[in-house]
């Protein structure tokens, strides 16, 4: 039905072009609309990824890396190891909820879940559960600065959230050269700047906290393909985690067998 509409509406416009009612050239710049520039990486390293792991949350912290994964009756925290891929420690997830966006808060992990509006308060040492928040819409993704946690909802909106009341303080629009980005997915807050992968596709933004704005893409088609994934179905690009001390960057995708270490380099 889409690609039918899409064709119609191609066959109209070749129709009205061919009338010779050209579009004026202000519109025509508007239809070619500018978007932010596109950068590539460099791969550093490789590492082992659970193939079972339908990633949702990633960070890293203290030389481990903290895991959520989805899907109802499938969903888990866990502490991995890097260098063997394996879990330190695991807990699952009440199999009621599909356990979404994770991020650390001094002695505490929180966690979203995807439709449910309820987010889960964790000691980040034993994965005992501490309590429970609420929040309205969706939950994709955690992440945080020093002062507030970031959390994706799968619009283009990304909410601030007080780290100790998990409230909304504030929230930003994330637009390309003003056309809203949806999809926001998973997050990493590195040097200044906001990274979300976009769900569904093989790019990273690179987000402006303040104002919103994507000052450039991540492209890592690549890196999908070298990974080993589809890129078609639901094994797609979602996972980054940023290592501050050693200034190292990691992407993996759901059910990737790898996880990956890269360096951006500019865009052009
Ligand atoms: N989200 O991560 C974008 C928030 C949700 C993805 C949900 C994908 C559902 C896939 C269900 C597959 C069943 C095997
Ligand atoms: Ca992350």
């Amino acid at each position: 039905m889409t690609l039918l509409r899409r064709s119609l509406g191609g066959l109209l416009a070749a129709v009205v072009l061919g009338l010779g009612l050209v579009a004026p050239a202000g519109l025509t710049g508007c239809a070619q609309a500018a978007s932010a520039p596109v950068g590539g990486y460099t791969l550093v390293k490789a590492y082992p990824h659970d193939t079972t792991a339908f990633t949702e949350g990633l960070f890293y912290r203290d030389g481990f890396l903290y895991e959520s994964t989805g899907l109802k009756g499938r969903s888990l925290i866990r502490k991995v190891n890097l260098e063997t891929g394996f879990s330190e420690a695991e807990r699952i997830v009440d199999s009621r909820y599909f356990g979404e966006g994770i991020v650390d808060w001094g002695k505490r992990l929180y966690e979203l879940t995807w439709t449910d509006e309820v987010g889960f308060i964790y000691d980040i040492d034993t994965f005992e559960k501490i309590g429970e928040f609420s929040y309205s819409g969706e939950g994709w993704a955690l992440t945080r600065d020093d002062k507030r946690l970031y959390m994706s909802d799968g619009t283009s909106f990304i909410r601030f959230l007080d780290p100790d009341t998990l409230k909304e303080t504030g929230r930003i629009e994330v637009t390309d050269h003003g056309v809203p980005v949806r999809n926001l997915n998973e997050l990493e807050y590195v040097k200044g700047e906001l990274l979300a992968n976009v769900w569904q596709t093989t790019r990273i933004a690179r987000i402006n906290p303040t104002t919103g704005q994507v000052t450039g893409w991540i492209e890592l088609a690549g890196l999908a393909k070298a990974a080993g994934a589809s890129g078609n179905g639901d094994d797609v690009l979602n996972g980054i985690a940023y290592d501050a001390k050693g200034d190292r960057l990691f992407v993996t995708g759901k059910l990737w067998p790898k996880i990956f270490e890269i360096k951006l380099t500019p865009s052009q």
